[in-house]
């Protein structure tokens, strides 16, 4: 019976990590990372997904009482990112605010079809195992999940943790009392450090030129065509002359 059992977990966890891109450009292993074993994570795992570390009643010794219940709903996909220069991946809000000592639940939507997730770090280890509350669902997927955030004020990263998602737009930032202060490219909310650039080359009087060049072909036509090879420019394609 055990041997069944692990035998279909283990199935069931490799068609997870297939289904999310797992050992590929998107890992998460999270088991082989140095320092980072999760193995021992409150979790739950099934095809749509997993929950990592949720808490829905462990309150910080320093909190008397809960003191508010949120509930937000998130959806994640790469139309979100359309807004935002520099992003390829977005959710659909980027900012939460709640009061210390409260409890937070968040439905997860992913509408893409690969593997997206909603994350967080560097909250207490007294209420969320290894400090960090985790949530990934597969494509199509709902995930739901409750944390409780700490008596403190603190601005927290809430970020897709698949390779170059978060690097790419897919980030937020969830603010407990007065927070800390806006974290580093939020779209919409604080620029990006690294700005894409679109430079042309040659410049704006390049771009112009091009402009005007395009304007007087659409203009005339064949006969701008004409001219142009009649008159010799450019000079290497005016054989029409011999
Ligand atoms: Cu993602």
């Amino acid at each position: 019976m055990a041997i069944a059992f692990s035998y279909v977990l283990d199935r069931l966890t490799t068609w997870h990590i297939k289904l999310c891109g797992g050992g590929g450009r998107g890992a998460v292993d999270h088991g082989q990372n140095a320092g980072h074993d999760h193995s021992d994570h409150k979790m739950t795992l099934d095809a749509e997904g997993m929950v990592m570390n949720w808490n829905d009643e462990q309150l910080p010794n320093v909190c008397q009482s809960l003191n508010k219940e949120y509930q937000f709903t998130v959806k994640a996909g790469v139309k979100y990112a359309e807004p935002f220069n520099d992003t390829v991946f977005g959710f659909d809000q980027h900012e939460f605010y709640v009061e210390p000592c409260s409890k937070v639940t968040v439905t997860f939507i992913n509408e893409d079809e690969i593997c997206h997730q909603w994350m967080m770090h560097v909250l207490p280890k007294c209420i969320c195992q290894q400090g960090m509350f985790h949530r990934e669902a597969a494509g199509g997927a709902i995930k739901v999940g409750t944390f409780i955030v700490p008596s403190g004020d603190k601005t927290y990263l809430a970020h897709c943790d698949i390779a170059q998602h978060v690097e790419n737009g897919m980030k937020s930032q969830l603010v407990v009392g007065k927070g800390s202060g806006d974290l580093t490219s939020i779209p919409g909310v604080t620029g990006s450090i690294w700005p894409d650039q679109y430079a042309v080359p040659g410049g704006p009087s390049a771009l112009l030129a091009a402009l005007f060049f395009g304007f007087f072909c659409v203009c005339f036509g064949k006969e701008a065509w004409a001219l142009m090879v009649l008159r010799g420019v450019p000079a290497s394609l005016n054989r029409h002359r011999i």
